[in-house]
Parts: C-alpha cells; sequence; structure tokens
C-alpha cells in the first residue's frame, strides 16, 4: 500500500519523486488543511455579508443565528444552491462558448471549423424544432446555434428552456412545472438566484433550495447544447482503442497535455500536431505527442483517440514526469499549483482563456478567427520548450493501460443495433426485464482528497460490475477506470459477474467491433452527462416506467466541483438516487439534509446520500436497483 492516499502506483512513483526534490503536491496540501472547521463542513458558516463570517454555535445565547437572524437551515440552504449556481455558470457558459463557434462557423466566419456530424445537426435540429426540409447544413446550424444562445438572455418566464422542453418526458416536465423549477432563460435563473440569495432576501429553506433546481436544471440545459454542438462541430465520438496513464507520456517525443474541459482548442491542437511532425524531428525528438488530462482530455479521448495521462487529483504528477514540454489549459480544474510545479522543469504552462490565467504562466489568448494558427503557435512553444528539456530530470513511470472509449450514446446505440436491429434500447431493457443484469450505474464526478484518490471509484464499480450492474462511465471517474486498466474487456472477464458477462458475449459476438467490449462505457467529460439522461428517458419510454422507477443509480464516489453539485441535483430532479461519497456541507442543517436525502424523493423520485464507504455505498446502490426491479415486477 502506497504511503501517499492514491491507488494508482504510477503516481506513487512520481509523488516519491516529488518528495525527493521538495515539491509540495495537493497531496501534502491537502494533508496540510486537517482538521477541518466543523463550521464550514458542516455548511453552517455563512460569508454572504460583511458582518460575517457567522456560524450557528447552538449553545450560546444569540448564537444559534446568524447576526441578520439567518437559521441554520437558511444558511446551509443558501451555501448548497450558490454551489449549483457557480457549477450551471461554469457548464452553460463552455455551452455558450461552443454555441457561438457554431454560429461563426455557419456564418463563414470562422475558417478553421465546419459543421462535421450533419447527421448528429439534423438530429438535433428535428428534436428542437429548426426547419431542415431542403435547407443546407450552414443555414440549419446557424438556427441551431441560435436557438442555443436563446436560452440564455430569455427573460419571458412564460417560455420554456429549449433543450429540457425537446428532451425530457413529459412526465418530467409537469413536475417541473408543478413545482416551479422549469426555467426559461439560463442568465435570469442565475441572476436570481443569486438576488434570491443575497442577505435579507428568501430565508425560505424549501424555496431557496427549488431556486437552486431550476438553476441546476439550466445547468444541464447548458451541457446538454455544448455536447450537441460539439458533436455537430467536431463529429460525435466512436469505439476507439488507445491507452492510459503516465507511461502515456514518451521520452522521445514532444509531449503536450491538453487540460481543462472546452474541446474548441484542444480539437484543434490535435489537428494540428499532425501536421508537424517534421518540427519537432528537426528538434531532435522522434515525433509529437498528445495526451489528455481532465475533460477536455475526454474530449479528444472520444472523438480523437489521445491517450489519457491523468486525472484531476494527479494533474501535478505529470509534469513531475520531467518530460511535459507544454501543458495547454483552458478553463476550470486546473490546479493553480502546476505553475511551481513546472518551475521545477522546463515545462510551459499555456493559459488560453480570457477568465483563466495563472500568474507566471505564459498566457496565449486563443484566437477562434484563427484558430489553426493559435494552435500551431502554441504547439512550437512546446517544440521549444522541448529543445531545453533536461533528460537528466526525466523519469516516467512505465504504466499504461489498454482503453476502450468513446461511446457516445450514438454509438452505444450503433452496437445494440447488431443485436437488435429494429429497437436497439430494448437490448438494455430484455437484460433488466430477464434478470440478467440489475440495472445501470453512471459513474461520475471528480477526485477529492479528503479520501483516497481514485480507491472509491474503482472499488465501487468493481462492486457494482460483480453484482450484474451495467456501467456507464464519465469525466474524472471514467478516467479513474481507465487509469487503473479496467476500461478494457479483461476487466469485464476479471470482475463483471455472470449475468454482464453473458450480456458482454452477447454484444460482443455481433458488435463487430475488432476489439472486446469495456467493462464501463466511457460516454465523455462531465458535460456530457445528458447522454446518459437521454439513455435513460429511452429506456423509461421503452420499459414503460416514469424516469423515477428506472433502475438506474448515480455514484459520485469523490465528488469535488461545484460542477458536480450542480449535475447532483439535476440528477436527482430527474428523478436518480445520487450517491456522493464525501459529507456533504448539507449536514449542518437536519431540516435542509433530510430535504435533498429524503423528501426530494416524494417530490422528484431522485435524492441523495453520502457514503463515504466504498462497501456500503455499493451496497446501497445495489439494494437500489434491486428495490426498484421489484416494485416494476409488481406494478405489472
Ligand atoms: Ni467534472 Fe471534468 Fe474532473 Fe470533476 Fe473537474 S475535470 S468536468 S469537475 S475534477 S470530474
Ligand atoms: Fe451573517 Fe446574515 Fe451576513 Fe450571513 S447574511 S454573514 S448570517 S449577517
Amino acid at each position: 500500500m502506497s504511503e501517499y492516499k492514491t491507488i494508482d502506483v504510477a503516481a506513487t512513483q512520481m509523488l516519491d519523486k516529488a518528495k525527493e526534490i521538495g515539491f509540495l503536491t495537493t497531496f501534502d496540501r491537502a494533508k496540510a488543511q486537517e482538521p477541518r472547521c466543523t463550521f464550514g463542513n458542516t455548511g453552517i458558516c455563512c460569508r454572504i455579508c460583511l458582518q460575517g463570517p457567522c456560524r450557528i454555535l447552538p449553545k450560546k445565547p444569540g448564537g444559534n443565528k446568524g447576526v441578520c437572524g439567518a437559521a441554520d437551515y437558511t444558511i446551509v440552504a443558501r451555501n448548497t444552491v450558490r454551489y449549483i449556481a457557480g457549477g450551471a455558470a461554469a457548464h452553460s457558459d463552455h455551452g455558450r462558448e461552443i454555441a457561438e463557434t457554431l454560429l461563426h462557423t455557419a456564418e463563414g466566419k470562422l475558417k478553421d471549423y465546419q459543421v462535421t456530424d450533419v447527421d448528429k445537426l439534423m438530429y438535433v435540429a428535428k428534436n428542437i424544432g429548426v426547419e431542415t426540409e431542403g435547407r443546407d447544413a450552414n443555414a440549419i446550424a446557424k438556427d441551431v446555434a441560435s436557438a442555443a444562445l436563446a436560452e440564455f438572455g430569455r427573460i419571458n418566464e412564460a417560455e420554456e428552456l429549449t433543450w429540457l422542453k425537446s428532451y425530457a418526458p413529459e412526465n418530467t416536465l409537469n413536475i417541473w412545472r408543478k413545482t416551479t423549477v422549469m426555467p426559461s432563460g439560463i442568465n435570469l435563473s442565475l441572476a436570481k438566484l443569486l438576488h434570491q440569495t443575497h442577505v435579507g432576501n428568501d430565508s425560505d429553506p424549501v424555496n431557496i433550495i427549488f431556486g437552486g433546481l431550476k438553476v441546476a436544471l439550466c445547468d444541464i440545459d447548458g451541457q446538454h447544447l455544448a455536447t450537441d454542438l460539439s458533436d455537430i462541430l467536431f463529429g460525435t465520438g466512436v469505439p476507439v482503442v488507445t491507452e492510459a496513464n503516465l507511461g502515456a507520456i514518451k521520452a522521445d517525443k514532444v509531449n503536450i497535455a491538453v487540460h481543462g474541459h472546452n474541446p474548441l482548442l484542444s480539437q484543434m491542437v490535435v489537428k494540428a500536431a499532425k501536421g508537424m511532425q517534421d518540427e519537432a524531428k528537426a528538434a531532435g525528438a522522434t515525433g509529437i505527442n498528445l495526451v489528455g488530462i481532465c475533460c477536455t482530455g475526454n474530449e479528444v479521448l472520444m472523438r480523437e483517440g489521445v491517450a489519457i495521462a491523468t486525472n484531476f487529483a494527479t494533474q501535478e504528477l505529470a509534469v513531475m514526469t520531467g518530460a511535459m514540454d507544454a501543458m495547454v489549459v483552458d478553463v476550470q480544474c486546473i490546479m493553480p499549483s502546476l505553475r511551481s510545479a513546472a518551475e521545477c522543469f522546463h515545462t510551459k504552462i499555456v493559459t488560453t482563456s480570457p477568465i483563466m490565467k495563472i500568474p507566471g504562466s505564459y498566457h496565449y489568448a486563443f484566437d477562434e478567427a484563427r484558430a489553426m494558427d493559435s494552435a500551431k503557435e502554441i504547439i512550437r512553444l512546446a517544440i521549444d520548450a522541448y529543445k531545453a528539456r533536461d533528460k537528466a530530470k526525466v523519469s516516467i513511470p512505465n504504466i499504461t493501460n489498454k482503453v476502450v472509449a468513446g461511446f457516445s450514446l450514438e454509438a452505444m446505440l450503433n452496437i445494440f443495433k447488431k443485436v437488435n436491429p429494429d429497437n436497439p434500447i430494448r437490448v438494455i431493457a430484455d437484460a433488466i426485464e430477464s434478470g440478467e443484469i440489475k440495472g445501470i450505474a453512471a459513474l461520475i464526478g471528480c477526485n477529492n482528497l479528503k479520501g483516497t484518490h481514485d480507491q472509491n471509484h474503482t472499488a465501487i464499480a468493481q462492486e457494482l460490475a460483480k453484482n450484474d450492474v451495467l456501467l456507464l462511465a464519465g469525466g474524472c471517474s471514467a478516467q479513474a477506470h481507465a487509469l487503473a486498466g479496467m476500461m478494457n474487456g479483461e476487466a469485464v472477464q476479471q470482475y463483471a459477474g455472470e449475468g454482464l458477462k453473458k450480456f458482454y458475449a452477447r454484444l460482443n459476438a455481433a458488435s463487430g467491433l475488432t476489439t472486446d467490449l469495456p467493462l464501463m462505457f466511457h460516454m465523455g467529460s462531465c458535460v456530457d452527462y445528458s447522454r446518459m439522461q437521454v439513455l435513460v428517458n429511452m429506456l423509461a419510454a421503452e420499459m414503460g416506467l416514469d424516469n423515477s422507477e428506472v433502475p438506474y443509480v448515480v455514484s459520485a464516489p469523490e465528488a469535488m466541483s461545484e460542477k458536480a453539485v450542480a449535475i447532483g441535483a439535476w440528477n436527482v430532479a430527474y428523478g436518480n438516487p445520487t450517491h456522493v461519497g464525501v459529507i456533504a456541507p448539507t449536514v449542518g442543517s437536519q431540516l435542509v439534509n433530510d430535504v435533498v436525502t429524503k423528501i426530494a424523493e416524494d417530490v422528484f423520485g431522485g435524492y441523495f446520500f453520502w457514503e463515504p464507504d466504498a462497501a456500503k455505498a455499493s451496497a446501497r446502490l445495489i439494494d437500489i436497483l434491486e428495490e426498484r426491479n421489484w416494485k416494476n415486477v409488481m406494478r405489472k
């Protein structure tokens, strides 16, 4: 067992190296933060106005409320929904950038981008009600992009968000309408929520939570349009075989990591690199090697088969190899400490977004109008850096694992089609109804060093697989499985129960792929989680169930970011039982905690539960699936 809080062997080697050179990593910093302040940890610290911070001190006369009189439930509810606001802002702003790029592409203003996936364009256009008959792709793309952009500025509260309305089942929509959480505009809902939680405004915890859920639904709306429009611009993922872990960094190559979330730049870097191998060779390397970290990594993995270097908690360790020439970052989940790590080596950290700069790092303002040239210039920076690489400082863990990824919903349905050409989604419905598999679990979310890096991700996946649960994965969770060698057909043989093995055998026999299907279907980045929800919606329709009756659960064993909170919240609103592996800062108010873990189920069918122990969490997830199956049988 590693002396560090990680199960990853490559990470352990690099943590040893960090220790040797005296670099304090996020693992050291996580330790230094312990013990945490109980007020903050349980959510009963309020800093919403300058009279704060106010803490709830129940035993002190006058201390059981904040200076303004806010009770624990108000403080906890406000803090929680402000996380959701941060997450929804990040996801939807990402979506807005993609939408603007598609619009400008369709208008012929951006020469380096084009409509790549016309089938997806048609599918999306039809879903959201854009006319396609006899129109050319750019005209349709322009309307689709405009419809996406209209989601942001709409202020007529009688109208509803287009993506939500077009994809969610009628029953679910009606629950949202009845509970007044159905949003009309993304910006409006975000502004309203910040207003609602201002000092001296709403103190009703339930009303505040409903405001938060409305914004969480904006989160999935922004996510969903980001996915749809990224697919249109860059293509929809198809199965790819590649590798994962730090061994994907190559000593003889110019290594460039793309890190962050937005594919607008990383896609260009991948494209540009293909034509620049000779420049790398002229500098003495054998070529250019691209690797991915976090969700930008997932985006280019899905569409281009780029290898995964590592996930969130271990991003600094990619620099520790001494062979990372440039790390090109865009937005979100990028540790500011990368810059200090880079100082130990020759690595260039290149920030590219006007809202994401790191003092002391190299800022290259990415310009979509000259995207290809920008990408080339960034690659040249890396090639220059390579020339300054000190070979004596290079040590790359010799660890990689085979990865089979690229499972957009379209790619999955194409495989199911080989088994059931008329009704592909029936393939899963049959397997559930016959008891071959217990249901589906989505393994999602971040790393959180309150626990051990990747331990619960992998442990829960293994336990669920053993119990015949079909696994979907995304985000840093998917990367955890990939790093650990679980995202391939061999892992099915090693971990799956008999039922799940049979299910896979049937798919493998028909799939026509050159490799066996992996233990979990990697559906993309966190912004792509709508792919999972659309699958559940289809399954509900096929099985004649409400969304909240489908044997489907969600697990974020190491949730960390505000985005993860927003994602969890819309999953609950969609009817999905949602496990979070860290104790949420809602426990400081019994009332709020009960609302999100119990009462939510009566209203939406979905609810949260907090469970840091992998064995207990797995057992509960399996119980939930069994209970839903049992109820569905009884209903017939
Ligand atoms: Ni999701 Fe992906 Fe990772 Fe968490 Fe961050 S990269 S968007 S937020 S840490 S899974
Ligand atoms: Fe304190 Fe109220 Fe201000 Fe919060 S809003 S910091 S509880 S006075």
